[in-house]
């Protein structure tokens, strides 16, 4: 094996799955039916499902690789977010760990609508056996945020890095149990508060007020709040106004201590990015993001990855 692909969120985007693995010189296996490349492996960061119009192709491609043994995957905060819809806590009570609310309904719906039938069951319980993380030879790959300490409680609560019972999936969607956090850091990210450190709330995109902004983890020299903290522009303050630009103030042990000091290369999702990897300010040598919103007007990006100790740009493939 000469390396490893590393595929970033897919969103139900199977045509550009497609055309990205033709482009990595991938193809179709008619005994298997699977993609498959002479000496190398797929990897996907996890979030194939929610929002797109192919989800139900995205799963064939993915699990048919994985069966095949073409393919690895870890899970997203979506696959998480399935299994926990489905699942019903306390058993058959009709109450389930992912509550029916309006919102989490319309955040599925697409989902729900595409994959029906004995395949529902058959992709949720594909879902519970990926792997929260992947500790490869000189690779780690992760949905969110690669830390740690939360892989700590994650093995002991677990037995190891999957969900095996219905018991620890409530406990992981329990926020009052240190699981929740941990799974949460792992899969959504760290975060940290602003109005901690003196600062107001802001409006997301959907207008929803947010005290906590997400965690450059990656960024190893971060040490104030407008360094560690992550703000899109488009971001409001309560009365409508321009967010503030975030004041150099020292941020607290805790927030500091998600920033990644690994010298193992760190491959991960979830963050939406736009444009080119040449644009990014933020990927580094040891740490980069594959998110590139294919689902919106992006590309599906990967990453071909060879054995180097160092990322480097021209190794990104969109
Ligand atoms: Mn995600």
């Amino acid at each position: 094996m000469e390396g490893y692909d590393v595929i970033g969120d897919i969103h139900g985007s199977a045509t550009k799955l497609e055309v990205l693995l033709n482009k990595l010189d991938y193809e179709l296996d008619e005994v298997t039916d699977a993609y498959r490349h002479p000496q190398r492996t797929v990897i996907f960061v996890g979030d194939l499902i929610d929002r797109g119009r192919e989800q139900l192709r995205v799963l064939e491609i993915a699990k048919a690789m994985a069966d095949a043994g073409t393919a690895q995957l870890v899970m997203g905060n979506h696959e998480f977010n399935a299994i926990a819809y489905a699942t019903e806590w306390p058993a058959r009570s009709g109450k389930f760990l992912r509550p029916r609310t309006e919102k989490n309904d319309h955040q599925h719906h697409a989902f729900l609508e595409q994959v029906t039938g004995p395949r529902y069951a058959q992709y949720i319980s594909w879902f519970r056996s990926l792997p929260l993380w992947l500790e490869l030879d000189g690779l780690r790959v992760v949905h969110a945020c690669w830390h740690q300490p939360s892989m700590d409680i994650v093995t002991t609560a677990l037995g190891g890095n999957r969900f095996t019972s219905d018991d620890q999936l409530a406990r992981a969607s329990d926020p009052n149990d240190p699981l929740f956090t941990a799974v949460e850091v792992l899969l959504k990210g760290p975060e940290v508060s602003l109005v901690d450190h003196g600062q107001p709330a802001y409006l997301d995109k959907d207008g929803v007020a947010r005290e906590r902004a997400r965690i450059r983890w990656w960024a190893a020299d971060a040490t104030t709040l407008r360094d560690v903290a992550m703000l899109d522009r488009t971001f409001t303050t309560a009365d409508g106004s321009a967010y503030p630009d975030l004041p150099h103030l020292p941020v607290r042990a805790e927030s500091r201590s998600y920033v990644y000091d690994g010298d193992v290369p760190v491959l991960f999702g979830h963050y939406w990015r736009t444009g080119t990897p040449a644009h990014l300010e933020d990927w580094t040598a040891r740490t980069a993001c594959l998110d590139f919103s294919a689902v919106r007007d992006g590309d599906l990006t990967a990453y071909r990855w060879s054995g180097e100790p160092e990322l480097r740009e021209e190794n990104f493939v969109q």
